[in-house]
């Protein structure tokens, strides 16, 4: 066999890595790389429209299975359309390697065409950037960046210019022990003991958890029924917290609702639990203990009585058989009714006919979708107002997922997620929450769901604006300016590129036209016409109370409905065990 080009070592570590696909658009200097992925076994190239999707696709695919996904992009303009969606990867913590070709490796430095310097372009996301400048380097650097992605949690890149990847490898590729996933962060014993004499020492605790639970229902769920501890959580925290909890008092955050934010501030002390949750003003700022795998973040949003560096479930596990049995429960019982009598004001307040409501109320779109998707659904949810409608609406039950650019917060994420999500998983329902205003800023992709017959549902909040900054706009008290998107048919467009698609405007058409959409076996886009007005201010909010800061504002504007969470709430309150002789 004739000696490998650095292009084909670099696909053969890939393929070592469990790699089975690489997204992205060809081009000059990546040549070299998409031609070693044809003519190698177990390996794809995913033609998508836009870089940028290539990278989204590859975090979400990383993001759902934990495995190591690989997006690519050409020198120059390839490179920089890939920096959204490795942004999003990398605050996610989500595997992804990103293969930057470069310019012709004597050009460098010259201002030559399309040059930029792709190190320093993705050094603040990504763990590991480096230039592959000669043969020796290899296959050293690309196991590297694959041990990076893996072992840190986030983005690595390879920057290599297309001469050299044609350039014939100096070492041979060989073999090295595949990277394991990495290991799990115990805390030391002391650290524990001083946990276990806080959590006895307290009086009430609350549980706020985040992301970091995942996989720690049953460690959380103990933890609280020793202390009687309410237990809230973040956006990123529900899909692993909330469901199966008889603690459970919402969600907390700009787009929160029920008693987290309650019993967070009034509990005697509060343990942040796997939650890197940024937004300090809605945290007591004392009383406060976290636990959190990654050491970097403790303390970051909020002074600490006590720092845990440990993973949720092993701290968990340590401190359980310590901690006391505590008897007084009426902090959790308050706390619980607090949170039903929270969603019952809300959701009659709010929810008053609304399936006659024209146009169709997005939350009333949101809570069919929640009905008629599958068990197992993966949810991809665009940034803007659909991620109050997943928050509020997707039930979450230990097999759906949900997923969005809660950390980046990018628009136009779920359709690109989707498609990541479905070729990880071509048998599940994948379902695209879509905004029309993020549907539109990466349009093409509908032509890459048409072109790979990928079988992603596509549901389109179409309210013919960019609602979330509508709503932005109302509560710093400015007029709304430039916030239409126009008025656009998606399921004509859909349509003209093959996509199974129907247009809903009436409510009573809505559970037949998603349900006749997930049968589907292909692609399919439901666009639906929702009021752009869904969410009213009510008269007493000045400009001034909402000003600075949405609290009270966000509080009061985005209390819409709860869905579910109101049956879940009410349940919890009915199972409050009754003491003998009361
Ligand atoms: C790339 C990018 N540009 C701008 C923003 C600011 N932004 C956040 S939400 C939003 C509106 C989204 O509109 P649409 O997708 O129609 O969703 P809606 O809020 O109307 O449901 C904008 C402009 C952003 N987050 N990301
Ligand atoms: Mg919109």
């Amino acid at each position: 066999m004739s000696t490998p080009t650095l292009a084909e070592q670099l696909i053969d570590v890939l393929l070592q890595a469990g790699v089975e696909r690489v997204y992205g658009v060809v081009g000059d200097s990546l040549n070299p790389v998409v031609d070693a992925i044809r003519r190698a076994d177990g390996i794809e190239w995913v033609h998508v429209r836009n870089e940028e999707s290539g990278a989204f696709a590859a975090a979400a695919e990383a993001q759902l299975t934990g495995r190591l996904a690989v997006c690519a992009g050409s020198c120059g303009p390839g490179n920089t359309h890939l920096l959204q969606g490795l942004y999003d990867a990398h605050r996610t913590g989500a595997p992804v390697l990103a293969i930057a070709s470069h310019i012709p490796s004597v050009q460098v430095g010259t201002g030559y065409f399309q040059e930029t310097h792709p190190e320093r372009l993705f050094t603040e996301c990504s763990h590991f950037c480096e230039l592959v400048s000669q043969a020796e380097q290899m296959p050293r650097l690309a196991r590297s960046a694959v041990q990076h992605s893996r072992g840190l949690g986030g983005v690595s890149v390879l920057v290599v210019s297309g001469d050299v990847f044609h350039r014939r490898a100096a070492s041979p590729t060989g073999e090295s022990a595949p990277a394991p996933r990495s290991g799990a962060v115990v805390p030391s014993d002391e650290q524990v003991r001083a946990l276990a004499e806080r959590l006895d020492a307290a009086e009430t605790v609350t549980l706020f958890c985040g992301a970091g639970v995942a996989g720690a229902h049953a460690e959380v769920m103990a933890l609280a029924e020793k202390l009687h501890s309410p237990v809230g959580h973040s956006l990123r925290g529900k899909e692993w917290i909330q469901y199966d909890n008889p603690y459970d008092v919402g969600m907390s955050g700009l787009l929160g609702y029920g008693a987290c934010y309650e019993a967070t501030n009034e509990a005697g002390l509060l343990l942040l639990v796997g939650t890197d949750f940024p937004y300090d003003a809605f945290l007591p700022g004392a009383r406060t203990i976290q636990i959190d795998h990654d050491a970097s973040r403790l303390g970051r949003r909020t002074p600490l009585e006590l720092a845990v560096h440990g993973d949720v479930a092993a701290t968990l596990r340590a401190v359980l058989p310590l901690v006391e049995q505590k008897t007084d429960r009426s902090f959790l019982d308050r706390m619980l009714h607090k949170h039903a009598h929270a969603l019952e004001h809300v959701v009659s307040a709010y929810t008053h006919d609304i399936e006659h409501h024209l146009p169709i109320h997005p939350e009333y779109a949101a809570k069919i979708l929640d009905e008629v998707a599958s068990e197992d659904a993966v949810f991809t949810v665009d940034t803007g107002m659909n991620n109050v409608w997943a928050a509020r609406y997707i039930t979450p039950n230990g097999r759906r997922r949900v997923i969005g650019s809660f950390l980046h917060g990018s628009m136009a994420n779920a359709l690109p997620h989707a498609i990541g999500a479905q070729l990880a998983y071509p048998g599940r329902q994948v379902i695209s929450m879509s905004g029309d205003g993020g549907l539109g800023m990466l349009l093409g992709e509908l032509l890459t769901v048409a072109l790979h017959q990928l079988p992603v549902k596509i549901i389109t909040f179409n309210n013919s604006a960019l609602g979330m900054i509508k709503l932005e706009m109302m509560v710093d008290g400015l007029p709304d300016y430039q916030t239409d998107n126009g008025t656009f048919d998606y399921a004509a467009i859909a349509r003209a590129v093959g996509i199974h698609s129907v247009r809903v405007e009436q409510p009573a058409d809505l559970r037949a036209g998603l349900a006749d959409a997930l049968a589907h076996p292909g692609p399919a886009l439901v666009d639906l016409v929702t009021d752009a007005n869904a969410l009213s201010v009510p008269p007493h909010i000045t400009a001034a109370q909402a000003k600075g800061f949405a609290l009270a504002a966000g509080k009061v504007v985005l209390d819409g409905g709860v869905g579910n969470m109101l049956r879940l709430a009410r349940a919890n309150v009915r199972n409050i065990p009754v003491p003998a002789g009361r």
